[in-house]
């Protein structure tokens, strides 16, 4: 998860409060009277400060990351009173940061005050100063707890890219998505599961041209109509929104599968004005570059599978994946539609 991957463990609170006051202690022994004093308070606020610091600093700026990973992160990380999950993220990291710049300028603070003391109250100080450092870390304590919690939730990810081509596979229950995405790709070595309640998002790769594409399987997700998605599964098909190069909506006329075609193709019509919207609200965010791809909605390829079983439906290509028949010519036709052109360093 490549926005994500240098979140390192959040520490808890009381842990680091344990941390900084036995070092504080160690750094005490060695020296005497007002010295000793000042040097634990020194080496407290330090640990803690740089330590809630190193907390703020891992996280990706999320105005700056792809939005797929944006509306991946809201997803994945939610609020217990409902507030999305980065607007929450972005609360508990500006609490944690203000913690660590108020530890700072305790420490300032207490350093004077301790200088200018004789030894008995230099040490009244210097507890003062820890109470007041631990009550800081309470006030964050939650905080903390979210972050891990997040961070934890966002490490288990599988890696979808959002700057490499992705191939997104809709289509109702039983038409032969997963089918197709196991024949094209490794999928059984490369695929990973999104812990969604309810759903999973699985992604495998294939290469064509020496150019990686991502193949992206969502049971549960993009195979039924959007009224009857949660809030977090809306979170993840908006992800995929943004990811998406192109979508492979997969047929099935056979009846095999148990939706009428009728229902089918709605699904297909919802999908495409989900994805055509997505597209236009990215290329409204890019200032410049891209330019060619404004006025083109994330194409919708319609496959009728199953062909040896009935062809009896209008489709952009037919195709058997358990006959082997045109999966290849597919896969071009996808390939077609992704239109990926690799950025060459001596054009324009
Ligand atoms: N006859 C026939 N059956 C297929 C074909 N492709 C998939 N199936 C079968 O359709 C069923 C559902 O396939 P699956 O890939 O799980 O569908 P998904 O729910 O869309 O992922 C399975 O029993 C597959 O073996 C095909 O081309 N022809
Ligand atoms: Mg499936």
């Amino acid at each position: 998860m490549p926005a994500f991957e240098a979140l390192q463990t959040v520490p808890r609170s009381e842990e680091l409060v344990d941390k900084a006051f036995s070092r504080a202690a160690r750094a005490g022994r060695a020296k005497s009277g007002v010295e000793a004093q000042e040097s634990m308070l020194i080496t407290a606020a330090n640990i803690l400060s740089d330590n809630l610091e190193n907390v703020v600093t891992g996280w990706p700026d999320f105005d700056a990351v792809d939005p797929f990973y944006r509306d991946l992160a809201d997803a994945v990380c939610r609020d217990t009173e409902g507030v999305p999950g980065v607007d929450a993220l972005r609360q508990h990291l500006s609490e944690v940061g203000w913690a660590s710049r108020q530890v700072g300028e305790l420490r300032s603070e207490y350093q004077g005050r301790i200088r200018r003391s004789d030894p008995e109250t230099a040490r009244k100080v210097r507890k003062q100063a820890f109470a007041r450092f631990a009550d800081i870390l309470d006030e964050v304590e939650g905080d903390l707890l979210a972050l891990g919690e997040a961070r934890e939730a966002l490490k288990t990810l599988p890696d979808i890219r959002a700057d490499e081509p992705a191939i997104v596979v809709a289509g109702s229950p039983n038409v032969g998505k997963s089918s197709f995405v196991n024949a094209v790709t490794n999928a059984r070595n490369e695929t990973a599961s999104y812990p969604f309640t309810t759903t999973q998002i699985r992604v495998g790769h294939l290469e064509r041209d020496r150019i990686r594409y991502q193949l992206v399987d969502t049971p549960g997700l993009l195979d039924r109509p959007a009224a009857e998605r949660n809030g977090i599964e809306r979170q993840a098909v908006s992800a995929l929104t943004h990811l998406a190069d192109a979508v492979l909506f997969v047929v099935d006329a056979s009846g095999d599968c148990g939706y009428p075609i009728e229902d089918q193709f709605a699904l297909r019509d919802e999908l495409r004005e989900q994805f055509a919207a997505a597209e236009a609200s990215d290329a409204a965010d890019a200032e410049t570059g891209g330019a060619d791809e404004t006025d083109r909605g994330v194409p919708v390829v319609t496959v009728c599978n199953k062909s040896d079983r009935s062809r009896d439906v209008e489709a952009d290509a037919y195709m058997s994946v358990t006959e082997g028949e045109n999966v290849d010519a597919v896969l071009d036709r996808l390939v077609e539609a992704v239109g990926y052109e690799p950025e060459l360093p001596f054009d324009e």
